[in-house]
């Protein structure tokens, strides 16, 4: 290939990877695996550009005496996508090794985002244009062709590799996680999106309000909660890597929303923290969620939310909010909650003042 759309090549394909690696961790429907095939499509494409690039600046790189800063610059982003790639492909083929406190999923997600700014930044700078003459013409294309079959086609051959050799990741979920203390109460990983930690909640004082677009705002004990008896079983699956399937027990969020009078324009439901970390569901994907009090036959315990944790199959571990204090109805949807979930570690309450 012409070495401006292998350059160019290898921007569009860090863009997808990029792109698709963000949209997988907060993808949490089976339907949309798409995404995180993608995204593996985009790394293997990046793979086999990178090692076009590498053996047209070989020449460069072997005479000592004829490089540069920019060689120094070129092989460490070369070092950086290896390792990304590495650290990827080794998590999703079972890897099970932590550096520095962060397994390889976490490792390939910081690495990926070092990656991207500094391909995106290369590009701006140095970017020369594509010309007609770098992409017409029947070699270039069976080239470029060829190389992006060869990406598509490496992802069926990992999968195969993997379950030929029976390689632990053949175990994971499609998005990647490892199974981790299902049906074990609360014998399973606690994990927070920042770092919140609210003290303990005394279940005495503590009451749930349910406010927003209702007629009249009601407030709930802990113990009319826990009665309700209603049961759902789901998988929390964190965007860290793991996933427990429990049988979680609590009040169905219809059959609490059943006890007040909805405003005619109620679209969303939105539950929050004490902590201020909140998300929200649309009314109807809200009214099967669970307000969880009890996992299996245990009441939560404080790591896992105690008193009341919100519990919505199919949706990533980050929406599944802990130590609720307020459930409020909202008629349009609300954008502060995205922010709420990078912030709510550093106000008073979650940080454990
Ligand atoms: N209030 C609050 N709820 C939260 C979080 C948080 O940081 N604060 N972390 C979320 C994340 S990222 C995950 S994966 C799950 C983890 O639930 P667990 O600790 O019960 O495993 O809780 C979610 N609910
Ligand atoms: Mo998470």
């Amino acid at each position: 290939m012409s070495p401006r759309l292998t350059d160019w090549s290898i921007a569009l394909a860090t863009v997808i990877a990029f792109m698709t690696g963000v949209v997988s961790l907060i993808t949490g429907h089976p339907q949309e695996w798409l995404i995180f095939v993608l995204h593996a499509i985009g790394g293997f494409w990046l793979l086999l550009l990178m090692w076009g690039k590498v053996r047209r600046v070989w020449p460069r790189l072997v005479h000592l005496l004829r490089w540069d800063r920019r060689t120094i610059f070129g092989l460490l982003a070369l070092l950086l996508v290896m390792l990304a790639f590495g650290s990827g492909i080794w998590w999703v083929t079972g890897g099970d090794v932590s550096v520095g406190g962060f397994n390889l999923l976490n490792w390939h997600i910081l690495l990926g985002f070092v990656v991207t700014t500094a391909i995106i930044f290369h590009t701006f700078v140095r970017a020369k244009r594509l010309r007609t003459r770098d992409i017409v013409g029947r070699r270039r294309a069976v080239h470029f062709s060829a190389l992006l079959i060869g990406g598509v086609a490496l992802w069926p051959g990992e999968q195969f590799t993997e379950r030929i050799l029976n390689l632990p990741g053949a175990k994971q979920r499609f998005t990647g996680s490892r199974e981790v203390g299902s049906y074990s109460g609360n014998a399973f990983p606690t994990s927070s999106w920042v770092a919140d930690q609210p003290r303990p909640i005394d279940v005495q004082t503590w009451r749930l309000t349910l406010a927003g677009a209702v007629t009249i705002p009601r407030e709930f004990f802990y113990h009319e909660l826990v009665s309700a008896g209603d049961e759902l079983e789901a998988t929390l699956d964190c965007t860290s890597g793991f996933y427990s399937t429990q049988r979680w027990r609590g009040t169905r969020v219809g059959r609490l929303l059943d006890q007040v009078e909805l405003g005619r324009d109620a679209r969303y439901v939105s539950f929050v923290s004490m902590t201020s970390y909140r998300w929200s569901l649309p009314l109807e994907e809200a009214r099967h969620a669970l307000l969880a009090t009890h996992s299996g036959q245990e009441s939560l315990s404080h790591g896992h939310g105690f008193p009341l944790r919100l519990v919505t199959p199919d949706r990533r571990g980050f929406e599944w909010v802990k130590w609720i204090t307020r459930v409020e109805v909202l008629t349009e949807p609300e954008l502060g909650q995205v922010v709420s979930i990078f912030t709510s570690s550093f106000t008073n309450n979650g940080r454990g003042d």
